[in-house]
């Protein structure tokens, strides 16, 4: 199975919708000397909620080579949930995805492996496919070893998803903890060998044609001059970029990691 690269910039609490719009035409204009064209690789970027609508109206009124997604998504599909986003919203909002349980919500708003499957279930539900993260601490890494953690979490997340009778549609981020924002990126046979004992796990859990279809991205210090090493990996599928996905110009050269 071919999978489409996908090369996501994952802009944390960012640039404002002002901000957005410029930075949204300068990368358009950066991807545009692409070696390769959109549809070979898949460029998303995932802004704040509050950009969410201009990013959106500006992709559809200028027919960018991008797509969107959210940071985040509620468990609930509405009501008395005081600032929440549901699914919902984000489907309105044309989100082809969204980010779940990034580390630093695993760290700073207490989500759990329970937590991060209800979110996978409920995203799938409105048809916003979930990027789900996993990765493990320097400790995690000292204790188990390298992929235990990780596996365990996207368990956790797979046994859900059979559970429902949500489509299956997920792509898997592998973000070790301790290469977050650190410039201290995994190697790329570390990156590889975590995502083959993700695919593994999917294999288990969902089967051969899930496992081939499913795209799995190594995350964590990415930027231009290392992209190429994790794109070279048998089972790495692409990237999630913060701090470099800030900077049009190298987050355009991110994407033409050939
Ligand atoms: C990991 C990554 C993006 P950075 O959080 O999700 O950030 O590339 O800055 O390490």
């Amino acid at each position: 199975v071919a999978r489409t690269p996908l090369i996501a910039g994952n802009w944390k609490m960012n640039l404002d919708h002002l901000q957005a719009i410029a930075f949204v035409q300068k990368l358009a204009w950066s991807l545009k000397d692409a070696k390769h064209s959109f549809g070979e690789v898949e460029v998303a970027v995932f802004p704040p909620f509050t950009d969410l609508r201009s990013v959106q109206t500006l992709i559809a009124a200028d027919k960018l080579e991008l797509v969107h997604g959210a940071q985040d998504v509620s468990i609930h599909d509405n009501g008395a949930y005081t600032g929440e986003i549901s699914g919902a919203f984000l489907k309105a909002l044309a989100c082809s995805y969204v980010i779940i349980g990034h580390s630093e919500r695993r760290q700073y708003h207490h989500e759990d492996d329970g937590v991060v499957a209800q979110k996978t279930v409920a995203a799938l539900k409105h048809g916003v496919t979930p990027v789900v993260c996993v990765g493990e601490t320097a400790e995690d890494l000292e204790a188990h070893g390298p992929a235990a953690v990780p596996v365990g979490q996207l368990e956790t997340v797979l046994d859900a998803i059979s559970a429902s009778d949500a489509d299956a549609e997920i792509v898997v981020a592998y973000e070790p903890v301790w290469a977050i924002g650190s410039g201290q990126a995994a190697s790329p046979e570390q990156a590889q060998q975590v995502c083959a004992a993700l695919r593994a796990a999917i294999v288990e859990k969902l089967g051969e044609d899930a496992a081939a279809r499913t795209r799995i991205l190594y995350g964590g210090s990415v930027k231009s001059g290392n992209i190429a090493g994790f794109m070279a990996q048998k089972d790495v599928d692409g990237a999630l970029v913060g701090g470099a996905s800030l900077d049009a110009a190298e987050f355009a050269a991110i994407a033409r990691f050939r």
